[in-house]
């Protein structure tokens, strides 16, 4: 065999070739709103002003997220969830952006939105039933206007674009706009799924009423955002004929400013928009990674600097708006929360063993029916097993 043939000698670790991508996305400028040291900042495209009761009900939401987030994070290390998803760092994202959305309008999440859970009134305790494997679902789509939580990376953008064309299709029938439009949760991984790319398209060719909203959290689990992205994603939206913005997505003011716009934008009929919200996830992908494998500590303190959380309280304390009798209130309502969420988690019922035919058809065929019956008496025959007691 000809030494031409020979693969060439592999130079580096595996995970070094990982690294090595050519090109890197280019910087540039995401809208900021508030400065990481919590000075508020004007930006051209986006005059906007908010109460200092606004002000106050951001930071709020802020620190109960974060400590929801802990507390799940806890209650998996005590046994109690089989797995979680931690958003730590990513809570301006989720409540800016949640917060945008009006009563009408519909989300789509992935995995991790639970800020956006919270801010849409879903009880937290219901949220971890997915995680405790109590339940399938855990809430209503249709009363909280937020989707159930879509594992297939990427998918939900396909979901969220055919809802988002009904809207349009109904607009178009009575001759009027949207009026209601729909925020697609996806992350800097699902970016180079083809669903992405598909949703993009559909979405642009049908003008339909969706903004896509990117959590760019610099990482899919231990693949860095340079192997995704050769270009920053909010210059991606142009290829597809809909405009792309990239907002820095640990400051709460300009990710519900930017999501605000875009949203007012697809209501209106002008079509979709992309969003990326530069933001940084603190804590491992799931409970189940060791981000120390593959990070280093550097680029965590880096991150740690632009905290979402601390640059709204610098904020608040530096402009009088909060003071500390607010600071307090908040803290306690946090721990209150917290421990509502470790005593429901603890009390969420065991569902029995035939769930698993529930939810299936509207109308349960009789094939399926007898299917039941036979599981049911299967299991009642089992002596002290899971159908023993009637269930
Ligand atoms: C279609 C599909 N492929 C692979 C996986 C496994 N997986 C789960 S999360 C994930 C990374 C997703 O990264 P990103 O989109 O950046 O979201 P993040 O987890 O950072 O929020 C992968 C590959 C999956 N769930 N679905
Ligand atoms: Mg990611």
């Amino acid at each position: 065999v000809s030494q031409t043939f020979l693969p060439p000698a592999r130079r580096t670790s595996p995970s070094a070739v990982l690294r090595a991508a050519p090109v890197r996305p280019r910087p540039s400028e995401p809208v900021q709103l508030l400065t990481p040291d919590g000075e508020r900042v004007e930006h051209p495209d986006y005059p906007v002003t908010f109460s200092d009761a606004e002000y106050r009900s951001f930071y709020r939401d802020l620190v109960l997220a974060r400590r929801f987030d802990d507390e799940a994070t806890a209650l998996q290390r005590q046994g109690e969830l089989g797995l979680w998803a931690p958003m730590r760092g990513q809570e301006a994202a989720q409540v800016g952006s949640a917060r945008a959305l009006q009563a009408r309008d519909m989300a789509f999440p992935t995995y991790r939105e639970h800020g956006v859970a919270l801010c849409r009134g879903i009880d937290p305790v219901a949220l971890l039933g997915l995680f405790r494997g109590t339940t399938l679902g855990g809430w209503d789509p249709a009363e909280h206007r937020v989707q159930l939580y879509t594992i297939v990376v990427g998918a939900q953008a396909l979901h969220a674009v055919g809802y988002a064309m009904g809207i349009g299709l109904e607009a178009t029938a009575r001759s009027g706009t949207p009026d209601e439009a729909v925020l697609a949760y996806f992350g800097d991984g699902a970016s180079s799924q083809g669903d992405v790319s598909e949703a993009f398209v559909w979405a642009a060719s049908f003008d339909a009423p969706v903004v896509f909203f990117c959590q760019n959290n610099q990482w899919a689990i231990s693949v860095p955002v340079e192997r995704q992205l050769r270009v920053p994603l909010a210059q991606r939206a142009q290829g597809f004929g809909f405009p792309g913005v990239q907002v820095d997505g640990n400051d709460v003011l300009a990710v519900h400013a930017v999501t605000s716009a875009a949203l007012d934008a697809a209501r209106s009929g002008a079509g979709p928009r992309l969003i990326e919200a530069m933001t940084y996830r603190m804590g491992a992908h799931t409970t189940s990674d060791d981000p120390t494998r593959y990070r280093l500590d550097a680029e965590l303190e880096t991150w740690r600097a632009r905290d979402p959380l601390t640059r709204l309280r610098r904020f608040l304390e530096q402009q009088q708006v909060g003071d500390a009798g607010f600071f307090a209130e908040v803290d306690a309502a946090a721990e209150t929360l917290a421990a509502q969420v470790r005593a429901g988690c603890r009390e969420l019922p065991d569902p029995g063993p035939e769930v698993i035919f529930d939810d299936v058809y509207v109308d349960e065929p009789p094939r399926l029916r007898a299917q039941r019956e036979q599981h049911r008496a299967y299991l009642a025959g089992l002596e002290d097993g899971p159908g023993a007691d009637g269930r």
